[in-house]
């Protein structure tokens, strides 16, 4: 509660002075955050742009706290009495973004996602392995980004601005599939496609920029604000990003960052799940906090806008409440387009 009382406190921009220039320059690599991060930047009056994000993420070993812990140690002594281990999971993302500036100071944005996921689980009586899938729509949103303050100086010029998204309930949460045993059953939690209920979306980005050389910050929340058609909510998400980004040529730029994040438990359940011995089923073992690196190149056709950017990153710490699946790595590819 402390980390998300700090995120909220931060929410109020300490300055509304407006005093921006015109040297801020978006037609640079590196005017773009690394590609994993949302929101990053705002458009000027009557741009558009379209983006697509792939992302991947590989989870891999149990986790209970920050310690893994080995399947077989599941079906020990309660409170774990399990007899099914989750051994991996994959989860695709392809993203599909499109932004619009009404004026200089506003930008508007919409996303949609679409979900795959598989993940692999271990009978532990007998050894036996099954895989189960869910694909479809996930979660969408629409944003506000509004751009109130800048700084011009002789070597650094310096932007913020705040934004709220509306997270809409588009998500698939009753999916279903072949488990072995119950035979067509819906999926644990997540195996669902998203949060599928309402919500907010607020952040502040800072961003500064250099004759060679970015950096900045964004923090941001997802809040969920009601339960979703199978009558449970999400917990809460709070994020803090930070990176630097430097020019190597005129059109490509490489970045490090670091992502730090803390979510909660689910709070209801869903009644259409079984109680199968498995931890994905239990709504108090989802909570978690982990803190990523990654690394990045950004690309822009010099003169277009037209950019191509990858990063990849992986957990430097992980701390889950368990048995709970952990990340292992994870890449985001994206190409956007600004006319
Ligand atoms: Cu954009």
């Amino acid at each position: 509660m402390k980390i998300s009382h700090l995120i909220s406190f931060l929410f109020i921009p300490v300055a509304f002075a407006h005093t921006e220039g015109d040297s801020w320059s978006s037609d640079r690599p590196d005017s773009h955050a690394p590609i994993g991060v949302m929101g990053d930047h705002t458009h000027k009056a009557g741009e558009f742009m379209l983006s697509y994000r792939y992302m991947f993420m590989r989870m891999e070993d149990n986790y209970v706290g920050s310690d893994t812990i080995a399947n077989t140690s599941f079906a020990g002594p309660p409170p774990a009495p399990y007899r099914v281990a989750p051994i991996d999971m994959d989860m695709e993302m392809h993203m599909i973004g499109a932004m619009y500036a009404p004026t200089d100071r506003l930008t508007l944005m919409g996303m949609l996602n679409l979900v795959d996921l598989s993940m692999n689980h271990s009978n532990l009586a007998n050894g036996m392995q099954f895989r189960t899938e869910s694909s479809g729509l996930g979660d969408s949103s629409l944003s506000a980004l509004y751009h109130f303050w800048g700084g011009e100086g002789q070597y650094r010029n310096q932007r913020a601005h705040l934004g709220l998204g509306i997270l809409l309930p588009t998500a698939e949460v009753d999916k279903r599939d072949f488990i072995p045993g119950p035979g067509v059953t819906r999926l644990p939690y997540p195996m669902q496609l998203g949060a599928g209920s309402w919500g907010i979306s607020p952040s502040l980005t800072y961003l500064a920029q250099e004759p060679d050389w970015s950096w900045g910050g964004q923090v941001s929340s997802k809040i969920y604000l009601g339960d979703n058609g199978e009558d449970y909510r999400l917990g809460n998400n709070w994020q803090a990003t930070a990176w630097a980004s430097r020019q190597i040529t005129e059109g490509i730029s490489v970045s490090a960052r670091l992502n730090g994040s803390t979510w909660g438990n689910i709070r209801g359940r869903d009644a259409s799940l079984m109680p199968l011995p498995v931890p994905t089923v239990d709504p108090k073992r989802r909570s978690g906090s982990r803190l990523d690196g990654s690394v990045g190149v950004n690309m822009q056709i010099p003169g277009t806008g037209a950019r191509i950017a990858l990063e990849v990153g992986t957990p430097l710490w992980q701390d889950l409440e368990g048995p709970q699946l952990g990340t292992e790595w994870w890449t985001v590819l994206g190409a956007q387009f600004a006319f």
